[in-house]
């Protein structure tokens, strides 16, 4: 879909909008033809682009501002801020201001299921250019008072208030070593150790991305790092964020870019603590022997055989049944940017399946027809075993652990998923000792032929 040769739902007149659906629909009735009807609207409703130009030329000139960003109008962006500079500006008021009161009202728009992504994507292009246009334009205070490491976290592709952090932090003396977006963690920590930050921001706007930087900060903890870390996103609330600390002490919440600087400061002594006033306690890690259980799970009987090691690949699937299993309330919401905001049960059903359920069953026949869905299934079988609070993945092969997995534990020290595995070291039970690769020391089949990577002694 081309977004600059239609008009996004938001900006289509309610009447026509409703007279193409009736047209689409074919909900004719007696008296009504949806095609007469369509007709005539246009007949009566001929658009004049000169005429909408004009009436955006005539707005005046923060509020044409913040309509360039909903309406994704690049053309004339540049003259319409310098304008707006001339007339005194400063270029952080306008991007607070006209510039980001257009990007929540896009935000709005789309969580409304007005406004699809493609035009999103445009307002995100005006919202990026119009900030690079006025980043020159700032003022510049001091320089190498500190520096952080900032990334958008793992799978998350937002980075516009990430790129604001950037701009606000180097614009008050701060190093940025800005790493982009969907960074793991991985590679957050090659830069730590590269350019030894004052602190690490960690930007993410999707609800999934708070989790993302909890398990980064787990993963931080674990690895004995204790230097500051400042999350910052739409998605995250101070409280989640307090309770945060409980993993990683050295953690603060910033609501904009500006706290962030604020935190910046204080966190290289250039303003007196008061955000940060508390002293970071040393993380605390957990032991696993304390964590206490509310039900036991007992040994198992035995340990089944798995049919094979390794990975394997199912092909020549069958689409028709792979589609029973579609999520389409996943799908239409999370995906598809439906929403159900303000509707009851009934109008929700009666617009999915009057928008969405057509279309995927459209999809669904042309892939058939066609071909050009392949669906394939990738699953192996690997020995695990459990150690402290984490699983052990191990290669078949050569018994080197290719894996670590944390699984979240009940509250109040309940179960977690790694009580149900045995522990790693335990004597074989059963089968197991036939076909598990045992210690370097060990007898019996499929000893491992290399070092274990993360322990010397052995697999198990
Ligand atoms: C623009 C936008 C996009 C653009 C992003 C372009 C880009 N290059 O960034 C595009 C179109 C690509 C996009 C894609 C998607 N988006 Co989007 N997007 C938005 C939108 C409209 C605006 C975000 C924005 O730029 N805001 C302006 C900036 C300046 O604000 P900010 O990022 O919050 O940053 C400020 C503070 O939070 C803080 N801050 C942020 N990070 C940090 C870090 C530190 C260290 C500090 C100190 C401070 C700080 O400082 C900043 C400035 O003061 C929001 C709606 C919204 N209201 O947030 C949805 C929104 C975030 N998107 C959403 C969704 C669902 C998606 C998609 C999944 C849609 C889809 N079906 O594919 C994909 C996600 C793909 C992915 N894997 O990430 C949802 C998320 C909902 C959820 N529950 O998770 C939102 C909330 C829209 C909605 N109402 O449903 N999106």
């Amino acid at each position: 879909m081309d977004a600059g040769k239609i008009l996004p739902i938001n900006q289509i007149p309610e009447e026509a909008y409703a007279l193409a659906l009736d047209l689409i629909y074919d909900r004719r009735r007696e008296g009504f033809d949806p095609l007469l009807a369509f007709m005539a609207y246009f007949e009566a409703h001929q658009e004049d682009p000169g005429k909408r130009e004009d009436a955006f030329l005539a707005l005046p000139l923060l509020e044409r501002l913040q309509r360039r960003v909903v309406e994704g109008r690049k053309g004339g962006l540049e003259a319409d801020l310098e304008e707006a500079l001339r007339a005194g500006h400063k270029p952080l008021d306008l991007i607070n201001g006209p510039l980001l009161s257009g990007m929540k009202e896009v935000g709005d728009l789309f969580g409304a299921g007005k406004m699809q992504l493609p035009f999103v994507l445009q307002a995100a292009e005006v919202m990026k250019r119009a900030v690079a246009y006025l980043e020159p334009h700032m003022e510049k205070r001091g320089e190498g008072k500190g520096k952080m490491v900032l990334a958008t976290v793992k799978g998350d592709v937002h980075d516009i208030g990430k790129n604001l952090v950037d701009i606000i932090l180097t614009n008050n003396g701060y190093r940025v070593v800005n790493l982009g977006i969907k960074v793991p963690i991985e590679e957050i920590l090659k830069a730590v150790e590269a350019h030894k930050p004052h602190a690490v921001g960690m930007s993410g706007l999707l609800v999934k991305s708070t989790l993302v930087m909890k398990e980064n900060l787990e993963y931080m903890r674990d690895r004995g790092y204790t230097l500051p870390v400042i999350l910052g996103g739409a998605a995250l609330t101070r409280s989640y964020v307090e309770e945060l600390k409980a993993i990683y002490p050295n953690v603060y919440y910033a609501e904009d870019a500006f706290e962030g600087l604020r935190l910046m400061e204080e966190l290289t002594g250039h303003a007196p603590p008061e955000l940060t006033r508390k002293a970071p306690p040393r993380p605390k890690r957990e032991a696993p022997k304390a964590v206490p259980r509310s039900r036991p799970v007992g040994e198992a009987p035995a340990v089944p055989k798995p049919p094979f090691f390794g990975v394997r690949v199912e092909e020549g699937l069958d689409l028709a049944t792979i589609a029973h299993y579609v999520n389409k309330l996943a799908l239409y919401r999370g995906q598809w940017g439906y929403s159900r905001k303000g509707m009851d049960r009934e109008a929700w059903q009666a617009l999915v399946e009057r928008e969405a359920e057509p279309v995927f069953q459209r999809l669904l026949k042309e892939a058939m027809a066609e071909g050009w869905l392949e669906p394939r299934v990738l699953y192996g079988f690997f020995p695990v075993a459990r150690e402290g609070e984490e699983l052990l993945v191990f290669s078949p092969e050569t018994g080197e652990v290719l894996e670590r997995f944390r699984f979240p534990r009940q509250k109040g020290g309940g179960l977690s998923l790694v009580d149900y595995f045995r522990p790693r070291h335990a004597e074989p039970l059963g089968d197991e000792a036939a076909w598990m690769p045992r210690r370097p020391s060990g007898r019996g089949p499929g000893r491992p032929r290399g070092p274990a990577r993360h322990h010397g002694g052995g697999p198990f």
